[in-house]
């Protein structure tokens, strides 16, 4: 198996040129702040849009899960939108539905036959998940994808908007 190449940068995902970028949504898909409010802004309507439809059909997105759809404006040609899990303290599934995250994620990408992919840190916002525990998840739960799956994907970067998280992952991915 080719060698997937993992990368960290700091930086807006919103500008990243890659085949797809995460959303960190909510269970609605219907926007909101933070990351989810950046990619709608600067993607335009015809995300909302999809979004809008895909609610319609499946009733929005549990927590864990992804969907898909076009990424509008963006220079990336997908939004692969994804409910990361509030952090009530660490004993509600927090971890597992992280993890689901990134792996329902990764599982899109490659049954698109992506080849780039560009994760935000999921749920270390609003939802107010440890940074720290998050990026050991969001790093492991790629890594043990990898080992379990062929994949199409041939890249896949975590785009850290705040030096704490660029420092943990630089920290985690080196190790
Ligand atoms: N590029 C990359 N990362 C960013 C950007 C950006 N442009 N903007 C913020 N971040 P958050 P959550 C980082 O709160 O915790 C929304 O309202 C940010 O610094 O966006 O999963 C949704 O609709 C942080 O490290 O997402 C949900 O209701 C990370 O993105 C809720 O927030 C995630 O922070 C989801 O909360």
């Amino acid at each position: 198996m080719e060698q997937v190449k993992l990368n960290v940068i700091k930086g807006d995902i919103t500008k990243q040129e890659v085949d797809a970028i995460v959303n960190a949504a909510n269970n609605s898909l219907l926007g909101g702040g933070g990351v989810d409010g950046a990619i709608h802004r600067a993607g335009g309507p015809a995300i909302l849009e999809e979004c809008k439809q895909i609610s319609a059909n499946q009733g929005g997105c549990p927590t864990g899960e992804a969907v898909i759809t076009t990424a509008g404006n963006l220079p990336a040609k997908y939004v692969i939108h994804t409910v990361g899990p509030v952090w009530h303290g660490g004993n509600q599934h927090e971890p597992e539905l992280l993890a689901n995250c990134y792996r329902n994620s990764l599982h899109l990408a490659t049954e698109k036959q992506l080849k780039s992919i560009a994760f935000p840190n999921i749920s270390t916002g609003v939802y107010g998940y440890p940074k720290y525990k998050a990026a050991e998840i969001a790093v492991g739960a790629t890594k043990e994808f990898l080992q379990q799956h062929d994949t199409s994907l041939q890249s896949i970067t975590f785009v850290c908007f705040d030096d704490e998280n660029y420092e943990l992952y630089s920290r985690i991915l080196d190790e």
